[in-house]
């Protein structure tokens, strides 16, 4: 079978039409497209392109929306796949966008690619209190927590949670990893979390080394 042309996928994301970005997802895994591919080369320049736009006051919160509901609604064909590419569990990680930050796609992007690196995930959605970082990692006893922030106004929530887990007694029984756009190692230093990644693919990598 031919190789459809991808370029609606990345227009489709771009001006939000998420009937058509669901639709050429759907062709283009039927016809044996790799769903990371998708993912790298089409959607995440589609969404850097719409944060372009973004700033310079060619696109709003309405045509975000648009664009993150298309972005989702290619993603839930993709997210099944990526999950289902996995080895054996490898882990449980704790998983969640901190408080006061609204932005899923990366955050669910990454849960997706660890349930397929084996780890069983527990996602608590987004706008995360630390204390409910705490309390889930402990509760269900998880040796990884990963957290994602999108807005240099939310990262300062990373190092409060990662307190919150000193404050606790339990900072020692997990590995806290941290991404999202903003972040950095440097940042991921500064505040004391074990581990940073800049993409959903390398956070699979960064858990096994840090579970090893
Ligand atoms: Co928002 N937004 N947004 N937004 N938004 C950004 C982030 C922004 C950069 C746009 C811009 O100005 N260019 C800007 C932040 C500026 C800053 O902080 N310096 C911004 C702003 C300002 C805002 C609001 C304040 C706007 C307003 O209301 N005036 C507001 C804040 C709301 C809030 O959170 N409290 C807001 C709202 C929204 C929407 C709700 C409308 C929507 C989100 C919908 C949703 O997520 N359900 C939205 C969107 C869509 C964006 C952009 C356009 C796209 C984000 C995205 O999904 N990217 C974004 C611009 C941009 O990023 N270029 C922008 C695709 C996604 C796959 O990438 O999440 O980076 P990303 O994840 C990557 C990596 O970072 C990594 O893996 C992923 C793939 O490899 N990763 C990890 C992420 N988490 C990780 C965790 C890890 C490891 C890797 O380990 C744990």
């Amino acid at each position: 079978m031919s190789t459809p042309d991808l370029q609606p996928l990345y227009d489709a994301v771009l001006s939000g039409d998420a009937k058509t970005a669901r639709a050429v997802t759907e062709q283009a895994l039927s016809a044996g497209v790799e769903p990371l591919k998708l993912v790298q080369e089409y959607m995440v320049p589609a969404m850097g392109e719409v944060g372009r736009r973004f700033e310079c006051n060619e696109y709003f919160v309405p045509e975000l929306l648009l664009s993150a509901r298309a972005m989702k609604a290619a993603l839930e064909l993709i997210r099944p796949l990526l999950a289902a590419s996995g080895a054996q569990p490898a882990g449980r990680v704790v998983i969640g966008t901190v408080k006061g930050d609204l932005h899923d796609i990366g955050k669910n992007l990454v849960a997706a690619m660890l349930e397929g690196g084996g780890y069983e995930v527990i996602d608590l959605g987004v706008n995360v209190p630390p204390e409910k970082f705490v309390e889930v990692a402990q509760e269900k006893n998880a040796n990884l927590v990963a957290m994602s922030a999108l807005l240099t106004t939310t990262m300062p929530s990373m190092r409060t949670t990662i307190e919150a887990f000193k404050a606790a007694g339990v900072r020692n029984r997990v590995k806290i990893m941290i991404g999202g756009a903003p972040i950095t190692q440097r940042y991921a230093d500064e505040i004391g979390a074990d581990g940073y990644a800049e993409t959903a693919a390398g956070a699979v990598p960064l858990a096994r080394k840090l579970a090893a």
